[in-house]
């Protein structure tokens, strides 16, 4: 049996056109079931429903022999265990620092001011503003970080920014582009040996698919 992990919304929606190319199709619609488990046309491979921060997890411990989740959440995790061998070209977007609209973000730099931080990201954030010799209070949020530099929790943010209509609907601009995202593959080390000539025609399958899209 071969499990495959991946968070409901964009990032099914786009790996649905990915799994056809490899032959399997989910016979239920997560967003329509309760289920956290569905099976596909395949009776070997089952597709299991994780929160899009977890899938590194499972696949890690090998309770899911692949999976699909965005560079933001592997950097945060950290990738131990897990073999990446494909940037599969979707749910992409930027990791961006974004202020107040009347907020003089460069100014304050210039100041060497100390900056609030509001953020999910928060490996990612650190890694960045000490890169840049920056001393930031960084302060973690679960949600909803747009929400921090309008309510004085944060004179920043660091967060996925991909058409940039939330920022625009709640006056914030984007001051700072951190790095380009998108969704990889990830596999368990363990199966790729044990399963590989499973796992194989499917990674392959997957690699021609993004290839014929670009
Ligand atoms: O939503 P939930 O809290 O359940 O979990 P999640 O946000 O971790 O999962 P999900 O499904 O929303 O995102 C899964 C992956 O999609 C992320 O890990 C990213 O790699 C990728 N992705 C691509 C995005 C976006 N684009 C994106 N725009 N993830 C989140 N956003 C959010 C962003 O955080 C911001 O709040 O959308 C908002 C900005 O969008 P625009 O279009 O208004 O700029
Ligand atoms: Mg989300």
């Amino acid at each position: 049996m071969i499990t495959i992990a991946l968070s409901k919304g964009r990032i099914f929606e786009e790996t649905t056109p990915l799994l056809a190319a490899a032959g399997i199709t989910a016979l239920e619609d997560p967003e329509a079931s309760r289920k956290l488990i569905l099976s596909t046309n395949r009776p070997d491979v089952r597709l299991i429903i994780v929160r899009a921060t977890d899938v590194p997890t499972y696949v890690q411990y090998g309770a899911a022999d692949l999976g699909i989740a965005g560079k933001d959440v592997l950097d945060e995790h950290g990738g131990e265990g897990l073999y990446q061998p494909l940037d599969l070209q979707i749910a992409k977007c930027r990791m961006m620092v974004a202020v107040r609209e009347d907020f003089d973000y460069f100014g304050s730099l210039r100041r060497g001011a100390r900056l609030k931080v509001v953020t999910k990201y928060v490996k990612t954030a650190r890694e960045h503003f000490a890169a840049k010799g920056m001393h930031v209070d960084l302060i973690k949020l679960y949600g909803s970080m747009e929400l921090g530099p309008l309510v004085g929790l944060a004179d920043a943010i660091v967060d996925l920014v991909s058409t940039g209509g939330t920022l625009r609907a709640n006056n914030l601009k984007a001051v700072e582009a951190i790095t380009d995202i998108s969704s990889r593959l990830v596999v368990n080390q363990a199966s790729l040996k044990l399963k590989r000539d499973t796992l194989q025609p499917i990674m392959d399958a997957f690699s021609q698919a993004v290839a014929a899209k670009q």
